[in-house]
């Protein structure tokens, strides 16, 4: 799979992409990253990537003609603007994603992009989360390593991704590792008694809890 991303920080990033799975998954071949340098598709001395709002207020606007120029040969993509305005990211989106050949994330930032860019070159616009970034770059790279993970090979243990958070719209059970006893802070005695029907019902019992408690929307 390929993944471009169009940004005027494209050395943003190369470290996170260089770390875990993802950065394995790279070196592999699994993934390829592309970072396209917005401003290589400015004119003018100032290579300038934004302007004054129509209509006047505050900040400024990302201009369609870099915009254009960058994603007209990009058409053949799916094409995804990262803005706080997009559809909300969840697991079921980035499985869909992970399915690709091909897949464009344009990093959107100051008040937002000229809408014409959106509606004549943009196929989805994406959230990860009802806040505001000074870029679009973290959600792109969040994108990033949520899709790497899910590419058939990456991960190698199926099961892990299976299992999950979100997979069955549910919160992950809480998780325990030795000791068994630090300084009196025991693990549930369920876990240590071998018997896996128990302990199956018990991790059931906990991610249902804790889903009704923490995020009784995804139970809707
Ligand atoms: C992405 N959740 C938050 C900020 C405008 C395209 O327009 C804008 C993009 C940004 C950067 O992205 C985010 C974001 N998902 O803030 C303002």
């Amino acid at each position: 799979m390929k993944i471009t991303v169009i940004t005027i920080f494209p050395g943003y990033f190369s470290s996170p992409l260089s770390a875990g799975v993802v950065g394995r998954a790279i070196e592999a071949g699994y993934l390829e990253i592309e970072t396209v340098d917005l401003r290589d598709f400015t004119t003018g001395f100032h290579r300038q990537v934004d302007d004054a709002p129509y209509g006047g207020g505050a900040g400024m606007v990302m201009m369609i003609e870099p915009l254009a120029k960058a994603l007209a040969p990009l058409s053949e993509t799916v094409r995804v603007l990262m803005t706080p305005a997009g559809k909300p990211l969840d697991q079921e989106m980035l499985d869909r994603f992970a399915t690709l050949d091909h897949l464009t994330l344009v990093c959107g930032r100051y008040e937002g992009v000229d809408e014409r860019v959106v509606e004549h070159f943009i196929d989805e616009e994406v959230s990860v989360g009802d806040f505001v970034l000074p870029g679009g770059e973290a959600a792109a790279l969040a994108m990033i390593e949520g899709i790497g993970r899910l590419i058939p090979g990456v991960l190698g243990n199926d099961q892990s991704i299976a299992g999950e958070s979100f997979r069955d719209s549910l919160l992950a059970e809480p998780h325990y590792t030795r000791p068994a006893d630090y300084h009196g802070w025991k693990v549930p005695e369920v876990l240590l008694s071998g018997d896996h029907g128990r302990i199956e019902e018990w991790r059931a019992s906990q991610r249902l809890e804790r889903t009704r408690r923490r995020r009784p929307d995804l139970l809707d």
